[in-house]
């Protein structure tokens, strides 16, 4: 029995459920943090001493956090081909990309723009600063676009679990209220990604909720 805690706006708790849900596997989210808070609870803090979410339990098992750790385990456990390919090396660029898209791409999204923009007061905003790092951000994306634009996804032409972190970050990118320039092989692979039901039911949540909120995630 898979059990996750996180709230559903939390985007790393969206890879994660996402993620689940493309390698058929069932889970238990219970909310956390955010309004629902529960982080400083000692009983939280034992499973994340970070006091983030999200944390996964599989069964009686160790208590897992850090989002990449927790889909790197259950890609390892329960993965199967395409999303978890047979051949070793196969799966090591996936792992590459997957890394590549958690740390590098999300990196450059989250607090650059996001936070930047969204969760920052209007009145407090550093516009050329954001615009700055959306371009930052839409190199990164050029980057990957060859990639996607030959195969249809990150790594060849099967979901797998490098386009979980190239894909999830792009919801919000398409949707904020910023100035953008895609790559048109990105966009035509996020219009892609939105008709897959998992990217739907986890990764499309309105996050109207984060607007101004300087918390954390
Ligand atoms: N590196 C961590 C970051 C976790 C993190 O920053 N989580 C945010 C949500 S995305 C959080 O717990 N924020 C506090 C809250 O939701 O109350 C991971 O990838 O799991």
């Amino acid at each position: 029995m898979l059990t996750l805690w996180g709230r559903a706006t939390s985007s790393n708790v969206q890879a994660v459920m996402w993620g689940l849900e493309e390698m058929g596997l069932e889970v238990r989210r219970i909310d956390a943090g955010g309004r629902f808070g529960g982080l400083d609870d000692p009983a939280y803090r034992e499973m994340n001493p970070m006091g983030l979410v999200p944390v996964l339990k599989d069964g009686d098992g160790p208590a897992l956090f850090e989002s990449a750790a927790i889909l790197r385990y259950l890609w390892g456990t329960y993965g199967r081909a395409p999303f978890r390919p047979d051949d070793a090396g196969d799966r090591a660029v996936v792992d590459v990309w997957a890394e590549w898209g958690k740390h590098v791409l999300c990196g450059a999204f989250t607090v650059p723009v996001f936070w930047a923009h969204w969760r920052t007061p209007e009145e407090d905003r550093d516009t050329a600063a954001v615009a700055a790092a959306v371009a930052r951000f839409e190199a990164l994306l050029e980057i990957v676009a060859p990639r996607i634009d030959r195969g249809g996804f990150v790594v060849g032409d099967r979901l797998s679990l490098a386009d979980i972190w190239v894909g999830h970050v792009l919801y919000r990118y398409f949707t904020l209220d910023i100035e953008r320039a895609a790559p048109p092989a990105i966009e035509a692979y996020y219009r892609r990604l939105c008709d897959r039901p998992g990217y739907a039911t986890h990764v499309m949540v309105n996050y109207d909720e984060l607007k101004g909120v300087r918390r954390s995630g």
